[in-house]
């Protein structure tokens, strides 16, 4: 090889392969390396003549840093946790200063955080970055969510611009975020969203299928119309669609759908249970989310589960009639339109917070901008909040007026009848539930934690404020 690479890139899992293709595609030069060298002789071999001669292999790590343009720009994208730690450790000692190593893979802010101070006392720059978009993103242009170090992202710039995806503008999905772990931190959240969306979309295949009876291919007909509403139109919206359409290759009989053949157990790597424990560590109220990573826990509890042989269910809800179940169609868009902006809004909130915490000063409005292509999440509703998040205060007021608004009409009765239906059909609806009682828990001007004050009085003298003076009061009371 003549020239070093631009860049580098470690792991070459599906993940690492297609961003190595993605950068060489738009024209970077980059160098690749994998622990298992027959990895990335297999990688070269596919795709090494993909976009000229723009890939290289390295079989070892000493020849991949040497291969490398200076400062050094490496990507990492091994397994999250200590394989990442091994490979800082392994890959530092061959750098030198002012290198930048920046972690892809999905790890928690906080060893972020560590690693990039760590590397610092020795001159080598950190970024913590997020993608999302599976691996068709990862090839064709992922949402990227990188933070840490400034100077060093600058030096990345012009290469990570060039891989995102574009927002609706035609922008780049990808910004700058903050310091240390923001990148991940932000990663996640949008991972606690993605969570509770699809817990959604599950508990909305549950009511259609089992309340409203309808067969695989109408299912797929309904979510392709849930998804012209502007409000839902989405990623996430799109595949359900597409899943109920999915005819079961395994099978030989013709109206096998893939989808009836699916264990239902939803597997997790972490980053809902990491966005549920800092949500309660930071005081942020994230009930759609929390209900969908404990669907997920309840879902994989097959033991637990085995009391279906058991209990019994003693539905109250009558068969729907035909114009009952076009009803039901409409309530549960109304429904789904409502609670998935609900969801957006427990992200949203989540990150507030955090900012104020880890003095982050995020900026909202770019995040979601960030977030309107290649990513999981993305939906046009993101526009949306784009604007309502933004610094042109008149527009921000007219589109919260406007979201605002959605909430108090038909739509909210819709949404409160739908539930109740289900519920009456026991039909588990946990984030459905948990995103009507987010909002009604804001829009109420009276909560009942005055008793909860007055219990904690009672038995532990905790003391108690009035409504009707100031200062802190005790009773005896019994
Ligand atoms: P492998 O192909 O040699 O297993 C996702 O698992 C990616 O992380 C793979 O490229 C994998 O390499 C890599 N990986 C996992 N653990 C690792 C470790 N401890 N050191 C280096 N790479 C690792």
């Amino acid at each position: 090889m003549k020239d070093k690479s631009a860049i580098g890139l470690i792991g070459l899992a599906t993940m690492g392969a297609n961003l190595a293709r993605n950068i060489a595609n738009k024209g970077f030069s980059i160098s690749v390396f994998n622990r298992t060298t027959e990895k990335t002789d297999k990688f070269i071999k596919d795709f090494g003549k993909e976009s000229g001669d723009k890939l290289h292999g390295s079989k070892t790590l000493k020849e991949f840093v040497a291969s490398l343009e200076t400062p050094r720009k490496i990507i990492l994208l091994v397994k999250a946790g200590k394989p990442v730690d091994d490979m800082i450790t392994e890959l530092s000692p061959l750098l030198d200063k002012n290198d930048i190593i920046i972690d892809c893979g999905n790890s928690h802010f906080k060893d972020t955080e560590r690693r990039q101070k760590e590397l610092a006392t020795r001159n080598l720059h950190f970024i913590g970055c997020g993608i999302s978009g599976g691996e068709e993103g990862a090839l064709h242009g992922p949402s990227l969510m990188p933070g840490g170090d400034k100077s060093a992202w600058e030096k990345i710039r012009p290469i990570f611009e060039k891989i995102a995806a574009k927002d609706f503008g035609g922008k780049p999905c990808v910004v700058h975020l903050g310091d240390f772990g923001s990148g991940h931190f932000v990663k996640m959240v949008h991972n606690g969203i993605e969570y509770a969306i699809m817990q959604l979309l599950a508990e909305s295949y549950d009511i259609l299928k089992n309340l409203g009876k309808f067969s695989n291919p109408e299912l797929a007909k309904i979510f392709s119309g849930y998804n012209k509403n502007p409000n839902l139109k989405s990623f996430l919206i799109e595949i359900t669609a597409k899943i109920f359409a999915k005819k079961d290759p395994e099978s030989s009989k013709k109206d096998a759908y893939l989808i009836d053949f699916i264990k239902d157990s939803a597997g997790q790597k972490g980053t809902g249970k990491w966005t549920t424990e800092i949500a309660h560590d930071l005081g942020v109220f994230i009930p759609t989310i929390n209900a969908a990573v404990d669907a997920r826990i309840v879902s994989g509890d097959t033991k637990g589960r085995q009391m279906c042989k058991v209990l019994k269910l003693t539905p109250t809800a009558k068969k729907l009639t035909s114009s009952g179940k076009k009803n039901l169609i409409t309530q549960l868009e109304n429904a789904l339109e409502l609670s998935i902006i609900l969801c957006y809004e427990q992200g949203v909130g989540l990150l507030t917070q955090s900012s104020k915490e880890y003095n982050w000063n995020l900026d909202l409005a770019e995040i979601t901008r960030i977030w309107q292509g290649g990513c999981i999440i993305r939906s046009t509703y993101l526009k949306n909040l784009t604007i309502g998040l933004g610094k042109d205060k008149t527009a921000a007021t007219k589109i919260f007026k406007k979201i605002t608004n959605l909430f108090a009409g038909p739509k909210q009765k819709s949404w409160r009848r739908l539930l109740t239906l289900s519920l009456e059909s026991a039909i588990p609806i946990p984030a459905f539930s948990a995103s009507l009682n987010f909002y009604d828990s804001y829009a109420k001007a009276h909560l009942p934690q005055n008793l909860i004050q007055a219990q904690r009085d009672f038995f532990g003298a905790h003391g108690y404020e009035r409504t009707d003076k100031k200062g802190s009061f005790h009773t005896e009371w019994d």
